[in-house]
């Protein structure tokens, strides 16, 4: 049996896997918000940081874990039968914490909490979180450092972004020097955790790491320029850089005492929740493209390079399987197409191959710039839904179109870097149920779209890949666990290729007259 955590913003998991079955026997989860109510973090957060930040308190983490392994025992699962156990951490979070951790973490006492124990190893009582947007004099300041954004993009696979490990570690240094030279190491939350189970202070993978803003994509290594450019003696207080698959020790024995691990059960490095739902979805390798749907949609791809977005808009992880990955954002996901629907009080079912019929693939060579907030990707405020072509407003089933194409054709347009082929799109997100949304992305794109159902594809991943570091077959899991919903796929039709490859560049056009972009 493999076990894999998923430490998410709000809730922590975890996922057992049998390796002889090849399938999910139990799993897990303890949402923070009402499982720890007296850490009052309803969605896993402190609420009411002023400009912008975002901070969590890791010892709730810590409580989490507890739970979550008291949760399994107590279900009678035998955790001397795993062999691995592995994690995903939302990314860019980061810990911080004294010389003390180190001993600490490394004779936990099973007759204490995780969080009586380590919470005085803090340095930092409370850890940013990927929702800070509190650091952008401090990119401004690294990429100043190195010489400009481009510079740091080629360096660490993305621009410096507020939420991003080394800006976020940079501010702490400029607004608590003491604290900064009281930290003795610096964790992201998937190594921390890592950390904790094996009971010594372990590296962070490759998938994971880069999203600090300090890696260096191409040698896999802290690079020197970036260290500097972020805070004095950084080196020292991070951890090494690891191989997602590398087995980075031990279960420690708090947790073979309190919870029954075999001694023998290995700690494979944690990464990143994108890096691991790329597994857990069954995209590790190149070919496929993963389109989540949700409150922001996102993409991301298995790519064999180390090539980084011209634009500056998209990111480059490690993919725990090797190789490279790209994340690109898009804020107006479903918010946006529920906007439209509001607006022009629709229902779904407008959305629906059906609803669509009512107006011809491409809108007769019409787009609709589909960001009705602030956008990211690319980086532009917000004008409303600009309708382009139209001599008047556009009717509402031509803005449903508009906008379900508009926001495809802004995928493919910022995805043209990925260096590799698409063979099919696997779909996931509520919104991808829809059959009318799922074929204008095959239309768009001019590949087929898989549907997937994969509820907890992070620690799903992260389950698959301790299992994987164990000698398993990667495809025969990813088939196990991952396979698209039977019946549900979508064709492009080819007789709308053409309509879309000029509609492309209208929408490339409508962009750049409508918008200054970076
Ligand atoms: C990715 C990002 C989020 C977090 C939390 O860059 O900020 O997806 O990983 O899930």
């Amino acid at each position: 049996m493999v076990l894999g955590f998923d430490s998410s913003t709000q809730s922590l998991s975890a996922v057992l896997l049998g390796r002889e079955e090849r399938r999910v026997l139990a799993s897990v989860s303890v949402n923070f918000g009402e499982e720890l109510p007296e850490y009052g973090q309803e969605s896993g957060f402190i609420s009411g940081g002023s400009d912008g930040e975002v901070h969590s308190d890791p010892m709730m983490w810590l409580d989490a874990l507890d739970r979550v392994l008291d949760k399994l025992r107590d279900g009678g699962v035998d955790l001397a039968q795993v062999e691995a156990v592995s994690g995903s951490g939302q990314q860019h979070g980061s810990v911080y914490l004294n010389e003390r951790f180190e001993e600490v973490v490394g004779d936990l006492d099973e007759g204490d909490s995780l969080s009586g124990q380590l919470r005085g190893c803090l340095s930092r009582a409370t850890a940013p979180i990927w929702m800070d947007t509190s650091t952008g004099e401090e990119c401004a300041e690294i990429a100043e450092a190195v010489g400009g954004d481009a510079e740091v993009c080629r360096r660490s696979g993305s621009v410096a972004i507020e939420r991003f490990t080394g800006p976020q570690i940079r501010k702490f240094f400029k607004r608590e020097p003491e604290a900064y030279a009281e930290t003795a190491r610096i964790h992201l939350v998937s190594s921390f955790l890592a950390s904790v189970l094996a009971g010594k202070s372990v590296g962070i993978d490759r998938g994971d790491g880069a999203g600090m803003n300090l890696m260096n994509l191409a040698e896999g290594d802290w690079d020197e320029g970036l260290l500097e450019a972020t805070g004095p003696g950084l080196r020292e207080k991070l951890p090494e850089v690891v191989d997602s698959g590398e087995v980075v020790g031990e279960v420690g024995s708090y947790f073979v005492g309190k919870y029954g691990f075999s001694r023998s059960c290995r700690v494979v490095a944690w990464s990143g929740d994108n890096p691991c739902s790329l597994v857990g979805m069954g995209a590790a390798r190149p070919g496929k493209v993963v389109i989540s749907l949700g409150t922001s949609d996102t993409l991301f791809a298995a790519m064999p390079e180390a090539v980084t977005d011209p634009r500056g808009y998209g990111h480059v992880f490690g993919n725990p399987m090797g190789g490279f990955m790209s994340l690109i954002c898009f804020r107006n996901g479903s918010l946006a197409r529920e906007a439209v629907k509001e607006r022009y009080g629709l229902g779904w079912e407008d959305f629906e191959v059906d609803g669509l019929a009512r107006t011809p693939a491409g809108n007769g060579g019409r787009v609709v710039l589909p960001f009705v907030d602030d956008e990211i990707t690319p980086r532009v405020a917000s004008k409303g839904l600009v309708g382009v072509g139209w001599e008047g407003e556009p009717t509402a089933n031509e803005m449903v179109r508009g906008i379900l194409e508009g926001q495809f054709l802004n995928m493919k347009r910022h995805s043209d870097w990925l260096g590799v082929e698409t063979e099919e799109i696997l779909m996931t997100g509520g919104a991808s149920e829809n059959d009318g949304i799922a074929q204008v992305a095959a239309d768009v794109f001019g590949k087929r779209v898989r549907r997937l159902e994969v509820a907890g594809s992070a620690a799903l991943g992260a389950a698959v890949r301790a299992a994987v570091a164990l000698g398993d077959d990667l495809e025969a899991w990813e088939a196990a666990v991952s396979s698209p919903a039977a019946g549900r796929d979508v064709e492009p039709r080819r007789e709308n290729a053409a309509i879309y490859a000029e509609l492309e560049k209208t929408f490339a056009e409508a962009l750049k007259n409508h918008f200054k972009l970076t």
